[in-house]
């Protein structure tokens, strides 16, 4: 008997097992056979049906991957998680934007100090994210992004993923080969773009060659405070060629950076004039200039005071450059652009826009080069040339319009084809060849995307350790992907499953970007990002990334009237009241209005609107904000939270009184 029942306990979780699969194998069935009939009425294909799976997100999963993308000239970030393509959030850079408040009350003086000029200039075109690094990979506490139309650069600190500092480079006045970091983020790279006198000072163009100048800015970041440390940070004077993108080197090349560059022929324009256009002037020479810096010696030579006060910033000089040795050109062909260092830091990419080529130099040949002290010649500015043919490890023909690399950890190479609407899949010969099936460089494939590719992003793909799985195209056009949104279409981010090694890497997900022109991206794994839920402690300085002492408290509200004529408000907000309710004021007053969120529930976000007064804030749990305006403009004016927080949200509210003189 007591054998038989431990035979039935044997038996019975088996029998009981195999009753629950007949029943879910029997709702298997039928999911599937629901699957198939979503499919056949919405003309799916099997592999729709992959990319879907590979895509799909369900509610509360969170994204491996988030991709911080430039907002182009809507002057912004954008956080996209991967691989669901959502749009997680936006940061407010270089434009004001109104949900955050940015720019109407929060960080006013944070885009004033970027203001070139003084002029208040209130958009950017934001061009290249560089996350920080440390040992070359990134470590997820910093991000930087440069605006291309006003040369400036802002640090966002991404512990709340905000904007704490916004510097205007002083010589410059648009910037492209920015931002780059260096591999422990000791600097920013900021490179210039189209050539102008120093401080983008007046003289004409006539003496372009004499006057006008190109130039690379190394910004000095202090980890410690999260921010460039202007008394730092110096530039190099350059030739007034238009150098384009740049790259940091690492590993064996660390302690270099590269810039690529055009219009070396320094073609001036004038198409009115009957002149060549720049179009044309400025790619008329079957050649350009990489610019090969060692940064880590100009840095000595910085240290050592041999740099020049130019617009009251330290720049090292072309000859100072050319007799401590710290600048050297090598050809590069045709329209060349994007310079991008590979993962061991061995072999520098650029890409031709009008060769089918990229052409990869190796850093140990530009080092046996420099060494050897054999150059091919020198520029008009005395600059020395590194021999093409001495430098050049490999010339891979990967397709019509070049422009972008990144990388992969099998020794995979992307380059995005911007005239065949492909990105190209090629091997990194010579120490990388090893892991791959294929010998050398070689293209392995090319994957269409839609349409007209500028950059891409792949996991991880300009650091010492690409991921790979993903890679994301950004397209410039998209034609007939989408709905047609009037004759102003959205951009297509399409995202490529590249985890396959060999020939496959399809298209799974379009992501219509109907926001500005996002430019350039990173891709960074989501678990090295570790940020804040809500602020640290009731009162934080958002700016100082410390407690406010001046941060208004509970039971300490108040509308404190100074002898100066300045009005300080103290006032609280929690769910759902602010506290002073009847803010009364006089005209002329100077009103200094601090508000915290007391709140400590996540999520739990208040927004401050006041009519009239052109003022919005955004304040997150434990926020501290001080918005400054003279009340100029008798009247009464109701103010409210702005976010929907609560059943009470719309009783949420106050009156400004400001009564007339
Ligand atoms: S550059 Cu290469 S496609 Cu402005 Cu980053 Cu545009
Ligand atoms: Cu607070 Cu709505």
């Amino acid at each position: 008997m007591s054998g038989r029942k431990r035979i039935w306990n044997r038996v019975r979780p088996v029998f009981a097992v195999s009753i629950a699969c007949a029943a879910s194998s029997a709702a298997h069935a039928q999911s599937m056979r629901d699957v198939e009939a979503i499919a056949k009425e919405r003309g799916l294909t099997t592999q729709d049906l992959v990319a879907a799976a590979k895509t799909y997100t369900p509610s509360g999963q969170h994204d491996d991957y988030v991709m911080f993308a430039s907002g182009g000239h809507a002057g912004q970030v954008f956080a996209v998680g991967l691989p669901s393509m959502r749009l997680l959030r936006s940061i407010a850079v270089f434009t004001p934007e109104s949900w955050q408040g940015w720019g109407f009350g929060v960080g006013n003086e944070i885009l004033e100090a970027g203001f070139p000029k003084g002029k208040p200039n209130l958009w950017g075109d934001a061009h290249h994210p560089a996350l920080s690094e440390t040992n070359g990979d990134y470590d997820g506490q910093f991000l930087f992004i440069n605006d291309k139309i006003n040369a400036r650069v802002a640090v966002i600190d991404l512990r709340d993923w905000e904007t704490k500092q916004i510097v205007k480079n002083p010589l410059t006045v648009s910037d492209h080969g920015g931002t780059f970091v260096t591999p422990n983020t000791d600097y920013i790279i900021e490179g210039g773009q189209y050539s102008v006198p120093f401080g983008s000072e007046y003289a004409p163009i006539s003496q372009y060659k004499e006057k006008y100048r190109g130039s690379v800015t190394l910004w000095k970041f202090d980890r410690k405070k999260g921010r460039i440390d202007k008394s730092k940070s110096f530039a190099l004077e350059l030739p007034p060629y238009w150098q384009d993108l740049a790259d940091a080197g690492k590993l064996v090349s660390d302690g270099y950076m590269f810039l690529n560059s055009l219009n070396t022929e320094m073609a001036t324009g004038g198409i009115e004039e009957k002149n060549p256009p720049f179009e044309a002037g400025a790619s008329r020479n079957a050649t350009d200039f990489l610019h090969i810096i060692n940064w880590k010696k100009a840095v000595k030579v910085y240290e050592a005071g041999k740099a020049e006060m130019i617009e009251g910033f330290p720049v090292i000089t072309l000859k100072t450059s050319i007799d401590e040795g710290l600048i050297y050109l090598t050809p590069e062909p045709r329209s060349p652009h994007g310079v991008d260092v590979t993962p061991k830091g061995d072999f520098m990419v650029v890409s031709g826009k009008l060769d089918p080529h990229v052409t990869v130099y190796s850093f140990d040949k530009i080092k046996k080069a420099i060494a050897s002290g054999s150059y091919s010649g020198k520029d008009d500015f005395g600059l020395p040339i590194l021999d093409f043919d001495s430098v050049v490890e490999a010339q891979v023909e990967v397709g019509l319009g070049p422009l972008h690399t990144q990388f992969g950890p099998d020794g995979y190479a992307y380059t995005s084809l911007f005239l065949d609407s492909a990105i190209a899949r090629w091997t990194l010969g010579g120490s990388y060849g090893s892991s791959t099936p294929e010998p050398d460089w070689t293209l392995v494939q090319k994957t269409p995307v839609h349409y007209n590719v500028g950059h891409i992003s792949a996991a991880e793909g300009d650091t010492v350790s690409p991921d790979g799985k993903y890679l994301v195209s950004l397209n410039k056009w998209s034609v007939d992907r989408f709905l047609t949104t009037g004759p102003l279409l959205p951009q297509n981010l399409q995202l490529l499953d590249i985890s396959h090694q060999g020939t496959n890497m399809p298209v799974i997900y379009d992501m219509p970007m109907g926001v500005g022109e996002p430019h350039y991206a990173q891709i960074i794994k989501a678990d090295k990002l570790n940020p804040w839920k809500i602020y640290p402690e009731v009162g934080w300085d958002t700016v100082e990334q410390n407690i406010d002492p001046m941060a208004p408290k509970s039971k300490m509200e108040r509308v404190q009237r100074n002898d100066d004529g300045t009005v300080d408000v103290y006032m609280t907000a929690i769910r759902s009241h602010f506290n002073p309710e009847h803010v009364k004021v006089k005209q002329g007053d100077h009103v200094r209005w601090h508000i915290t969120n007391i709140e400590r529930a996540f999520d739990a976000t208040h927004g401050f609107a006041v009519p009239v007064y052109n003022i919005t804030a955004s304040l997150e749990a434990g926020e501290t904000e001080t918005i400054e305006f003279d009340a100029d403009i008798p009247g009464t004016f109701p103010f409210y939270c702005s976010e929907f927080c609560s059943a009470l949200h719309l009783e949420m509210m106050g009156y400004l009184l400001v009564e007339p003189e």
